[in-house]
């Protein structure tokens, strides 16, 4: 029995770090490449505790094999009992409260440009692109027209989407969020952002896609029975093509259905 759980606790950490030296390749990590700057300074937050986590892992794993080693040894001495060590727990308390409050410091900086308003990039402050309002169960989207800047309560020159987000690429963007019903949760996984859609609150939300493409949005919060139904996407577009879109869509709702009919009466 001696060498079975000595082999089993040894070889527990040997898999686990392995795992995780191969979990990359294998595609078992984060969704993807951050798309954004904020994200890769958050994925380099979980490497960082990932690592402080593995060396844990790994130091008491040897410390347990190192106890069973010397505990096992087969002689006649009589086992004794301890009521504990006093600097070893000192120890332990101290060295564990220090690497959470390194943690809680080294982060702040993230903490407060990912949620503090004051925070964000000036940019993204000053125009909002659009309001995303969530609710059973689709994304509502409310962008002002063209040339003018989204206000809180709805304008009637307001253009609407649903379950579409575009916003300009490779630029800090902000977003008010909303909920009409239930609590939801707006995940933009490749872009590292979730945050939760509260009754009764707007909330501001910034991120900013680095390169033009198509990136998931889903509902991460359970909602109700169509809450599977949440899947949307945001769409960077290139800053000209952003424009030229949001004309297109302001050109679509302005046209009332009798433009056509008026053109072929002057015929
Ligand atoms: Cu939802």
């Amino acid at each position: 029995m001696r060498w079975f759980w000595l082999t089993f606790f040894t070889v527990c950490p040997i898999v686990a770090v392995a795992f995780c030296v191969i979990a990359p390749g294998m595609d078992w990590w984060f969704p993807s490449e951050a798309g954004s700057p904020l994200g890769e300074r958050i994925d380099s937050l979980f490497h960082l505790i990932l690592y402080i986590v593995t060396g844990t892992f790994i130091g008491t794993q040897i410390a347990m094999v190192y106890v069973l080693w010397k505990s096992s040894k087969k002689d006649d001495t009589r086992a004794w009992f301890s009521h504990g060590s006093h600097n070893l727990e000192v120890i332990w308390t101290i060295v564990p409260a220090g690497i959470l409050l390194f943690i809680a410091l080294y982060q702040m900086d993230v903490w407060a440009e990912f949620r503090v308003v004051s925070q964000f990039p000036k940019e993204a402050r000053k125009a909002p692109v659009a309001e995303v309002m969530a609710r059973q169960f689709e994304w509502r989207i409310r962008y002002p027209e063209p040339g003018r800047i989204l206000q809180i309560q709805p304008q009637p020159t307001d253009l609407y989407a649903v379950n579409e987000i575009l916003v300009p690429a490779a630029k800090p963007v902000m977003i008010y969020l909303k909920t009409q019903d239930v609590q939801h949760s707006f995940f933009l996984p490749e872009l590292r952002v979730k945050q939760d859609a509260v009754p009764g609150q707007i909330i501001p939300v910034w991120f900013e896609a680095t390169k033009p493409g198509e990136y998931t949005l889903v509902c991460a919060e359970l909602c109700g029975w169509g809450h599977y139904k949440m899947g949307a996407r945001v769409v960077a577009l290139a800053e000209e093509q952003f424009e030229a879109a949001m004309e297109e869509l302001a050109e679509q709702q302005s046209d009332d259905g009798f433009a056509d009919a008026g053109d072929s009466d002057d015929e």
